[in-house]
């Protein structure tokens, strides 16, 4: 019989989706293997890469052959396949569906909005040599305001974690997306007490891995914060 080989995971962990993916895999000491794609470099576009995922992003999982894309479905499938504590996933029917309704939402507004923060003031500015677009970047804050806003009165009204008492995929894709503004030096939850617990609940729960995962985001800040 074939040996089975461990879960391979294509990844940027300057990637928010990437880091939530990396984070569940080391909190669960689940075996696998990283393979680097480097976004900065292309190396997304490449004719292999292209040929493993077609929307040429990441993450990508291959397990056994088996491949996958889109951090939640990657989530779930790791959640499932590789029996993570439960909390990660639960079972209960209305505890994975409140799963369910955060990664759904998160896509529209948490995702989006954090990252447009991010992709002004870093990515941009680094394309096209241009300073920052203060109009648009106060757009985006203002949008990505609304949808702090909903995290505290909707997901946070009376409970510690985004889905209940304990912390699930939802805090990961959540947490990860909302540290993404940090390597341009912005810490969005600054003036935001309740969610600064939450990330504070969600960071001890996961542990060490969670700087693992944002040590490139970490360096990213610090080299620009060195340049000032
Ligand atoms: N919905 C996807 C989004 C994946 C995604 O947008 N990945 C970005 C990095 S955060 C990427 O690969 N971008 C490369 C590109 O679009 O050229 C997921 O959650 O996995």
């Amino acid at each position: 019989m074939a040996a089975r080989r461990a879960v391979e995971v294509y990844l940027d962990l300057l990637s928010q989706p990437c880091r939530a993916v990396h984070i569940l895999l080391n909190c669960n000491k689940i075996p696998h293997t990283v393979r680097t794609v480097a976004l900065r470099k292309g190396e997304h576009r490449t004719p292999e890469f292209t040929k493993l995922n077609p929307m040429q992003k990441v993450p990508v999982m291959v397990d056994n052959g088996f491949v996958l894309t889109e951090s939640d479905a990657i989530l779930k499938y790791l959640a499932t396949k590789y029996e993570v504590p439960e909390h990660w996933y639960p079972q209960q029917q209305e505890r994975r569906a409140r799963v369910h309704e955060y990664n759904a939402w998160h896509h529209s507004n948490t995702r989006p909005h954090a990252a447009k923060v991010f992709i002004l003031e870093v990515i941009l500015p680094a394309q096209t040599g241009s300073p920052v677009d203060e109009g648009s970047l106060n757009r985006a804050l203002s949008q990505l305001d609304d949808t702090l806003d909903k995290l505290e009165s909707m997901f946070l009204r009376r409970q510690p974690f985004l889905c209940g008492d304990d912390v699930t995929l939802a805090d990961l894709l959540a947490i990860c997306e909302l540290m993404q503004p940090l390597g341009g030096g912005r810490d969005v939850l600054q003036q935001r007490p309740k969610l600064q617990l939450w990330r504070k609940r969600v960071q001890s729960a996961i542990g060490e891995p969670f700087d693992q995962a944002h040590a490139v985001l970490y360096s990213l800040r610090d080299r620009r914060r060195a340049k000032l």
